[in-house]
């Protein structure tokens, strides 16, 4: 496997027959697509395989991506954390998928920070921060769950992937890549989908639950949004879009319906950064996406204590939403020239 170096998959594959039984896999907190799809495809080609194998999410993810679990398939430490943790303690492996920040844990964060079991971290976003035995990252790729094939491959377990794995990995590749439309220009993200559905993945299924599965309220906040709440600034090709907590009230929002909402303002032409800011708790939870090389987690990390990949990343910050808003239209200019490159 030339992705990943053949030694420490060696390493890894030796060690993963000689003196593994029991495994958890952990995503991050608030799972998206690639997130659930990653670790459910990995947790089925490790049962198909003989391993004892659990995931565990930190909280709830949104129900479209239901079926590709089953009755306990995830866990969600949240409503469930006893026993979370009593399969923690008792795994002899840990998988962390889709993230590299303990800081991305939730919940689980404290009860991880004192364990010491082995850590194998399959992730495609920049600067690591954890100290896996085994670590598995390259920002390169279009989605973790592409990586878990590529991990899949390297350690000869290719063979264990039936219809719910190739389902889950195909989901979080179309999941990350907004069904190839961004990420998603190298070949061996096609040759992996081919094998996938070779598979058994189901590739109309997928794209119908990931995207035409939204409640009308959904729908009627995206018009609202797209409508009453979405300003462009055509001299800095950006747009910003940003909700109150009464406006989510009103729509009766649910985790999950807003996801994608920041790729709408890309659509117009000569746009080529856009944000999303959502009042949560007290603050204002950032999203931004881009065209081209304007490096939105730069952006975020300088002003909206966030980060994630250059042109999907996050953040947060602790003012009113007008505040928040005027901060993002007063730094437009500063990046003028930047926007105009990208
Ligand atoms: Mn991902």
């Amino acid at each position: 496997m030339e992705r990943f170096d053949v030694n420490s998959c060696n390493r890894v594959s030796d060690w993963l027959r000689s003196s593994v039984k029991k495994i958890v896999i952990i995503p991050h907190v608030n799972p998206d697509g690639d997130a659930i799809g990653s670790s459910l495809g990995l947790n089925d080609i490790l049962l198909n395989a003989g391993f004892e194998s659990h995931v565990i999410v930190p909280n709830d993810f949104p129900t479209y991506l239901n079926w590709l679990g089953s009755d306990g398939i995830p866990l969600i430490y949240e409503h469930d954390t006893a026993k979370c943790n009593l399969l923690i303690d008792q795994a002899d492996t840990l998988f962390f998928l889709d993230f590299n920040d303990l800081k991305r844990l939730g919940k689980i964060e404290a009860y991880l920070r004192a364990n010491q079991t082995p850590v194998i971290l399959i992730d495609h976003h920049p600067d690591p921060q954890i100290k896996a035995e085994y670590q598995f990252s390259d920002t390169d790729v279009s989605s973790t769950a592409e990586l878990v094939y590529d991990f899949i491959e390297a350690v000869g377990l290719l063979k264990h992937i039936g219809t719910i794995g190739a389902n889950a990995l195909l989901a979080g590749i179309i999941a990350d890549t907004g069904s190839f439309s961004h990420n998603a220009f190298r070949h061996s993200t096609y040759r992996i989908a081919g094998e996938l559905i070779n598979r058994g993945a189901e590739k109309e299924r997928i794209n119908e639950s990931l995207f035409n599965n939204f409640s009308e309220k959904r729908m009627r906040l995206l018009g609202y949004c797209l409508s009453e709440k979405m300003e462009v600034f055509p001299q800095y090709r950006s747009a910003l879009i940003w909700l109150t907590t009464k406006e989510l009230k009103q729509y009766d929002f649910h985790p999950g319906d807003i996801e994608g909402f920041v790729n709408y303002p890309l659509s117009i032409n000569g746009v080529v950064f856009s944000a999303f800011f959502m009042e949560k708790n007290g603050v204002v939870k950032v999203s931004f996406r881009s065209k081209g090389s304007f490096s939105t987690n730069e952006f975020s990390g300088a002003h909206f204590n966030g980060g994630g990949h250059r042109n999907a990343s996050g953040g947060e910050i602790k003012l009113p939403m007008a505040e928040a808003v005027a901060l993002f239209k007063s730094l437009l200019p500063d990046y003028a020239f930047k926007l105009a490159q990208s």
